[in-house]
């Protein structure tokens, strides 16, 4: 099968318009990884060209000698390129996407598939490598991570303190379906280089937990099984993120709310246990107050 005609490309290729058509993909912003199944390499294998070099993979602020994958040594990851725009990728995948095989310590890549006119894979390779590899081991079925810059999202980082419990709790009262989606919150990672490793390893250790983070300033990553889960997840974050966003530009005091027991209502219902972390109790209506300590 070539890799052009897969369903794999295509859902992959639709993503990325959605993602496009949403505006979370300006230029060439954001990235997408998937780690193929064995029964993917199966059936593209034929398409594949083996032959190539291998590459080291470059953070881009230092450390180019410490990036080892061991956990993902062997496998294949379909991945946007450095450079390329998010809405080139469905109409010509073959110049814009490339597939990579690691290597078997899981120390370098080879390009088997794409970046026709070359190119190298997305500047975040080593940041979505390094969460493919914690994600894994905390769920095999897990194989997607997905950067891009939604706009809510990024707006209230300015304005909400950049604590795990309040974003994510203000974000969980715009959206019912929020801690259902992601009872584990937001992690939020304060504003870093991005493409360096410390970025990288910050980000991959509250994955270890987490399937949704907020890079201050920035945009998101989150990750998931399918694309359906991947894209619904921040689609719902970020949903969340224009409703607050739209309260706030009316009032920093909300009249109503959901109460931390009526989140503790979903829990059983939905079959999720919301962090109890989240749930803690507010002086008032203020948007944005800390908990008490
Ligand atoms: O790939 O979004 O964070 C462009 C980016 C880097
Ligand atoms: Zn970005």
């Amino acid at each position: 099968m070539k890799v052009i005609d897969s369903e794999l490309m295509k859902a992959y290729a639709r993503m990325a318009m959605d993602g496009f058509n949403q505006g979370w993909h300006e230029r060439n912003g954001g990235n997408l990884t998937y780690r193929l199944k064995d029964s993917d390499v199966e059936e593209l294998k034929d398409d594949f060209k083996e032959d190539g070099i291998w590459e080291d993979f470059g953070w881009q602020a230092g450390h180019e000698s410490d990036s080892s994958f061991s956990g993902l040594a062997g496998e294949y990851f379909m991945v946007s390129g450095s450079g390329k725009y998010f809405r080139n990728i469905q109409p010509d995948p073959e110049d814009n996407v490339a597939i990579i095989k690691l290597n078997d310590t899981g120390t370098k890549f080879m390009k088997v598939w794409g970046l026709k006119k070359g190119g190298r894979p997305t500047s975040e390779l080593p940041t979505h490598l390094a969460n493919l590899d914690v994600l894994k081991k905390r769920d095999e079925d897990i194989r997607i991570v997905y950067h891009c810059h939604p706009t809510n999202l990024i707006a209230l980082t300015y304005v909400l303190p950049l604590d795990e419990r309040v974003f994510t709790r203000e974000i969980y009262e715009m959206a019912t379906e929020c801690p259902i989606v992601f009872p584990e919150g937001i992690g939020i990672v304060p504003w870093m280089l991005c493409g360096g490793k410390e970025i990288g390893d910050y980000t991959s250790e509250l994955m270890k937990t987490h399937d949704i983070c907020v890079w201050a300033h920035h945009g998101t990553f989150v990750c998931g099984r399918d694309f359906d889960e991947t894209f619904g997840l921040i689609h719902t974050a970020e949903k969340a993120a224009e409703v607050l966003v739209k309260v706030m530009s009316i009032t920093n005091v909300k009249r109503q709310t959901i109460t931390p027991d009526q989140f503790r209502e979903l829990n059983k219902p939905f079959g999720v246990h919301i962090n109890e972390k989240f749930l803690y109790e507010k002086k008032d209506g203020t948007i944005g107050q800390m908990p008490e300590e």
